[in-house]
């Protein structure tokens, strides 16, 4: 596989990985089926390929995209996870950084592909699990398979209108008081140039089951917050973090530790950037234009076209990922889609974007303490 192709030490540039990137369309829904609602999207997944019939006027044109992976309206949780996510997740425990990110319109299933369907107390994961879960399982799994002697922490965060919010921060920390403000959070670089968030609590986690309380705990947070605000959720970016340090063994009076690190994003639905003219005039005032987001795609363009200046430092979520785009992280980006030919226009954009992304590179290399 070509995961297994990082370790090799040669010279600086062989050592280049192009971001990955996969493309995921979800099935129609009941209602949408029930409304004999027609498809625009056929995928070819052993292909790899994703075609979008249009009707311009009365002629027909198909445009034909190919990605890294294709999974179509058929494919299984199960499936993307072990086809693409899990070679990830190995080398997250071989001492790599990884980030994996959803980019979509709101309602194409980003959420549904990173974290999944509902928990089942105890024992198995449920068949709609998503990344998380799944992810979280099988660093359990391999770390206790080899008897390793490690130790992880998380940190689950969410990032609305540039503002951080801790979802695993205590109940008391939430709100701020006359007395107590509320815990700021910050975004601050170390000397190495690397971004690090201060002020998140960062949970030390030693099983599978307590990740899934905490999970518990921060998408119950995120769900009162939502309420509060109509729409928050499709406006936010939700972060989730696994820091994992393995003891390798002692040289002399030095213990050599493996870290390895894996990023979780959800983004914020893509359908609020882009917008031109009267659109994008209602849009800013309605505070729906996405300053991360947008400059998500900003920092994209500047290295697909190789510009000198590329803006990471425009916005929080790129000063958060600048690693993982350009940098020595390995990056995985899943494109979600709906079938849907309602949805066409919004399906080329993301689409194109995802197309763009592959040219990116990154120069992945472990960490050793
Ligand atoms: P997003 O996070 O992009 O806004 P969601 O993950 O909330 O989208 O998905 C929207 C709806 O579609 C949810 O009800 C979800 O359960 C359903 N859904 C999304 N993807 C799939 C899929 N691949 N298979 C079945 N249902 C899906
Ligand atoms: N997507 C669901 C949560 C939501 O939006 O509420 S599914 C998974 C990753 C991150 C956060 C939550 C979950 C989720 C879950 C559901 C219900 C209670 C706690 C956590 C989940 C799903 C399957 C296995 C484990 C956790």
């Amino acid at each position: 596989s070509r995961g297994s192709d990082w370790n090799y030490n040669r010279s600086d540039k062989d050592k280049e990985v192009n971001v990955q990137v996969l493309l995921r369309c979800r099935p129609l829904t009941d209602d949408e089926q029930r409304l004999n609602m027609p498809y625009a999207i056929t995928c070819n997944d052993s292909k790899r390929e994703v075609t979008v019939s249009q009707t311009v006027g009365c002629k027909h044109v198909d445009r034909v995209f190919t990605f890294d992976k294709v999974f179509g309206p058929k494919s299984q949780q199960r499936s993307i996870y072990d086809q693409a996510i899990s070679p990830i997740v190995a080398e997250v425990l071989e001492g790599f950084n990884c980030t994996v990110f959803a980019y979509g319109q709101t309602g194409t299933g980003k959420t549904y592909t990173m974290e999944g369907g509902m928990r089942n107390k105890g024992g198995e994961l449920p068949i709609e699990a998503g990344i998380i879960p799944r992810a979280v399982r099988q660093i359990f799994d391999t770390l206790e398979a080899q008897n390793a002697d490690y130790s992880m922490k998380v940190t689950f965060s969410e990032l609305y209108n540039e503002e951080i919010t801790d979802l695993l921060a205590p109940e008391d920390q939430l709100k701020s008081t006359e007395d107590r403000p509320k815990k700021p959070i910050s975004l601050m670089e170390d000397g190495k140039g690397l971004v690090i968030v201060r002020g998140l609590e960062e949970e030390m986690v030693y099983s599978a089951n307590e990740i899934y309380s905490l999970l518990e705990r921060g998408a119950a947070r995120r769900r009162t917050a939502d309420t509060l605000l109509n729409k928050r959720s499709s406006r936010s970016h939700s972060i989730f973090t696994i820091t994992i340090h393995i003891k390798e063994g002692t040289v002399g009076e030095e213990e050599l530790i493996k870290c390895g690190k894996l990023n979780l994003v959800d983004l914020a639905g893509s359908e609020n950037i882009y917008r031109s003219g009267v659109r994008e005039a209602r849009a800013r005032e309605a505070g729906e234009i996405n300053k991360s987001l947008l400059t998500l795609g900003r920092v994209i363009n500047a290295l697909v076209e190789h510009s000198i200046h590329v803006p990471y430092r425009d916005s929080k979520l790129t000063r958060l990922l600048r690693d993982s785009l350009g940098g020595k992280t390995k990056t995985c980006i899943i494109a979600t889609i709906s079938p849907s030919a309602l949805c066409l226009e919004e399906t080329l954009s993301t689409l194109d974007y995802a197309y763009r992304a592959k040219s990116i590179k990154n120069k992945p290399e472990a960490n050793q303490k």
